[in-house]
């Protein structure tokens, strides 16, 4: 390896004593209509290399970009500053997903200039909100996790922590997805095409990554020491992104790293003289960020996963050993400077890494090393579906990272050691507790191990929390008293209220004043404003508003006619049979088949448009399925001249976080109806009940404490709970018991066997049918009957709209709880213990 990667250090530099504005931050240029006017100006010119009369929409947006981060710039170089000299503890947020939205909206609030701006681009002539739209969002993300991470760097740098988010800067992020013919068609998200004003590359910081090759011993003076003899290496090249706070001046960094060839990667091959397939070989290293894997809950055990994996969490412990911490840092410290959080296990593999640098590279015992791991980690795990659950198998981490196998194999066997002390020869605890599975084939379980190093180990709501202590993880928690916790997650008032639902958030500035955006607590003081139909007839304007905006959208975007005065019937989130989607289908079937065969009249059914979002992972077949069903049913629904003005199905393609901010503002009802016990929190939940919204959910994740928060009247609850879905699946769970005992369900499932939806072509969405009828392994069936008798509350209360506004009020006013600055607040006393740095 003959490349240099070692970063120059820039903390004291001495030029730094040479001048005296060296240290000052630069001052912000643009925080007047004219400055701003001028810089932007200034940056279409000088950056864009163009006059405002010759250029294009993304030149403009990009001048704006470049002059809204030339502000945050001064803040980000003084809070770097402040965070080299504090010496204070950071959190280093390790996540293979950050998915952040647009950043433009974002960072106008964050600065407060939306306004100034807005007034300067109109001096120029430019319109703000046309340059808004042209923002492809950074799509570096599934779902939920990715976006918690977005949410919770958000809030930390609000908070004035100090952190690092740490990730992959994906090349290609969450496809975009077209329907053809009703079905999911993925597109590549060619998301950095038109340049990204949003980032800074620092090629000159870049870390090498080793993989591959053999390990030896050799004596060091006495001490025989292990080194790892890589056979290949890839340049990690980080690539910085501003993270500031709400108006307060302070801005925090994420770091996504980039995979490069290096130019040791195809030397062999250069000297072999094949200089096309040298030049072919770089590809290969370069793969390793090329793309997100859009699967969320079965992953593959995919090579180049692991690879992706490994890359950016061992640039990110370098980087934050040798790059962030000063030269002369006694490594025995460490648990004082940082927390490296592991955002499922996805970065668990940091854990030997970290004990590989300090063992091997650092020279250190193997006990305190471990010692220090064990306090740098804590691990938050995602999800109770077991065939979520991560693991690599022992051939491929062997092949890929055999130092790492061999440092996993002992922290086992000395683990295991440690169990048999205390419970002896209990061989069936001890292969139940062992890191390392024999069956069906040996291999790593990535859970077990974030348990065993994590100081702390926690689910993201109560229900989770207690389900993973209790079911998954028992024999674990009862050999690490205090190590299991929960914090239940949060969303970020700023993107998902202030951002999201401007009027909203006028009118409640209007009743508390401004400081609620970061006390999210006072939306409390709401309660008796719901008593007030002054305040209830504002509230309705703003939800009714909303839906215009939203209708609007759907015109423009997808040539969709949304109807008027509907109640708007809301499930959007990744596909997966888990959640449920069929199960709203079967509602929307069934009222549909009651009108059509005359057993209803239209007039009798509340008017209802039903939205889906939802993306499948490409390779999982039964939720694309699922997916084709849904725009079926929507094309004969939407066509149907007897249930026209009553329902509506529309199915958006490619929903994502900027159509979230659309969507969840313009809701009146939220579904999630996971299966009780598989949905570990849900966040959308929250973001809806935080914008007025009526949840209709099963007793799961985070929506039981939404209903303890919101109150029994306030929320539609229906289905098993967890304990039922148990004893149902003990007794013997058969789904046709329950197709034979509801004429609704039968009614709507012969429906879809006839081939209604289909053209008459009943095979079309025969396994469908058939997999609810003999196996439904998430109990669609079992619940549809209480699901149906909530629907019909659920009517009924929308009948009464005065009533029905009131409790979207209380929903907003009780719902403070799921700001994600609580979240951190929460991490921060209980896990992380690193106090905002002032
Ligand atoms: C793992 C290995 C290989 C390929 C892909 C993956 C992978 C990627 C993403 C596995 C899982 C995910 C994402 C999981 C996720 O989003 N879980 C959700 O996390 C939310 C935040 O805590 C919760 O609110 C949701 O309940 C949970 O489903």
């Amino acid at each position: 390896m003959t490349e240099e990667t070692t970063p120059s250090r820039s903390a004291d530099h001495p030029l730094g004593a040479t001048h005296p504005l060296a240290l000052a931050p630069v001052a912000a240029p643009a925080s007047t209509v004219d400055g701003f006017v001028r810089e932007f100006l200034r940056n279409l010119n000088f950056d864009r290399g163009v006059a405002l009369t010759s250029s294009t929409p993304n030149d403009r947006y990009m001048a704006l970009a470049y002059t809204v981060r030339d502000y945050l710039m001064a803040r980000w170089l003084e809070d770097l500053r402040r965070q080299r000299h504090a010496q204070a503890k950071g959190v280093c947020y390790l996540s293979a997903e950050f998915l952040l939205g647009r950043q433009l909206d974002n960072n106008l609030l964050a600065t407060g200039l939306t306004d100034i701006a807005a007034d300067a681009l109109a001096q120029c002539g430019v319109d703000l909100d046309e340059l808004r739209q042209l923002e492809v969002e950074p799509g570096l993300g599934n779902g939920g996790l990715g976006r918690l991470a977005a949410c919770f760097i958000d809030s930390l740098a609000t908070l004035g922590v100090p952190n690092i988010g740490y990730g992959i800067r994906y090349e290609y992020g969450i496809f975009r997805q077209t329907f053809v013919d009703g079905q999911q068609v993925e597109q590549p998200d060619a998301w950095l095409t038109l340049g990204n004003p949003w980032e800074f590359p620092h090629p000159e910081s870049a870390r090498t990554i080793s993989f591959g090759g053999h390990t030896e011993t050799y004596d060091d003076e006495g001490v025989t020491r292990t080194r790892w003899v890589p056979g290949w290496t890839v340049r990690a090249v980080p690539y910085n992104y501003m993270v500031p706070g709400y108006q307060n001046g302070r801005v925090n960094t994420l770091r996504l790293w980039s995979a490069q060839a290096t130019s040791a990667f195809d030397l062999r091959i250069f000297n072999s003289g094949d200089y096309a397939e040298a030049v072919r070989a770089r590809t290969f290293a370069e793969n390793i960020s090329k793309v997100l894997y859009p699967e969320d809950s079965t992953p593959q055990g995919k090579e180049l996963r692991l690879q992706q994996q490994y890359f950016f969490v061992a640039a990110s412990i370098s980087d934050f050993l040798d790059g962030v911490l000063p030269d002369d840092f006694d490594l025995a410290k460490l648990p004082d400077r940082v927390i490296f959080q592991l955002n499922d296990t996805h970065p668990v593999i940091g854990v030997p890494e970290l004990m590989r640098v300090l063992v091997d590279e650092r020279k250190m015992e193997w006990d305190a090393a471990w010692e220090i791991t064990r306090q740098c980690f804590a691990y938050t795990c995602h999800t109770l579906l077991p065939e979520a659950l991560e693991v690599w198998s022992v051939d491929l981490l062997g092949r890929l990272l055999p130092r790492h196998l061999e440092i996993i194999y002992r922290i086992n066997d000395e683990f295991l050691a440690e169990v048999r002390e205390r419970f002896g020869d209990d061989e069936m605890r001890l292969r139940n507790m062992s890191i390392i599975a024999e069956y069906p084939q040996r291999s790593v379980r990535m859970a077990y191990l974030a348990t065993v190093a994590g100081a702390k180990v926690n689910g993201v709501a109560e229900l989770h929390s207690q389900l993973l202590r209790d079911k998954v993880l028992p024999d674990f928690n009862e050999f690490f008293p205090g190590k299991f916790t929960n914090v239940t997650n949060g969303v970020t008032p700023r993107r998902f209220v202030r951002l999201a639902n401007p009027d909203l958030s006028a009118l409640i500035s209007e009743a508390l004043g401004g400081t609620w955006l970061t006390d999210l607590e006072r939306l409390r003081e709401l309660e008796t404003f719901a008593e007030d139909p002054q305040f209830r007839q504002a509230f309705a304007d703003v939800k009714a508003a909303n839906k215009r905006r939203l209708s609007e959208l759907l015109r423009h975007r997808d040539g969709f006619e949304v109807s008027d005065g509907h109640m708007l019937d809301v499930m959007v989130k990744r596909l997966h049979e888990y959640k449920r989607q069929m199960l709203k289908l079967l509602h929307i079937v069934s009222l549909y088949e009651g009108i059509v065969s005359g057993r209803v009249a239209a007039s009798e059914v509340t008017a209802r448009t039903f939205i889906f979002g939802a993306k499948a992972a490409p390779g999982y077949l039964m939720a694309k399925r699922i997916i084709h069903l849904i725009n079926a049913v929507g094309s004969v629904v939407n066509a149907d001249p007897r249930v026209e003005g009553r329902l509506k199905v529309l199915f958006p393609p490619n929903y994502n976080v900027t159509l979230a901010e659309r969507v969840v503002p313009a809701a009146d009802l939220s579904e999630q109806i996971s299966l009780a016990g598989k949905e570990a929190s849900g966040t959308g939940n929250m973001k809806f009940a935080l914008n007025g919204a009526l949840t209709i959910g099963t007793d799961d994740g985070a929506n039981v404490e939404i209903r303890e928060l919101v109150g029994d009247d306030n929320f539609f609850l229906f289905g098993m709970r967890e304990p039922q879905v148990q004893e149902l699946s003990d007794r013997g769970y058969r789904p046709s018991e329950f197709y034979q005992a509801d004429e609704n369900l039968r009614r709507a499932i012969d429906l879809i066997a006839s081939g209604a939806f289909s053209g008459g072509d009943r095979s079309v969405f025969e396994p469908v049918v058939s997999n609810l009828l003999y196996e439904d392994r998430f109990m669609v069936l079992a619940d549809f009957t209480s699901y149906l008798e909530a629907q019909t509350k659920v009517d009924a209360a929308y009948a009464d709209q005065e009533a029905w506004t009131r409790k979207a009020i209380l929903n907003v006013a009780r719902c403070g709880f799921f700001s994600s600055d609580r979240s951190m607040r929460d991490y921060i006393e209980r896990i992380w213990h690193t106090p905002p740095l002032r």
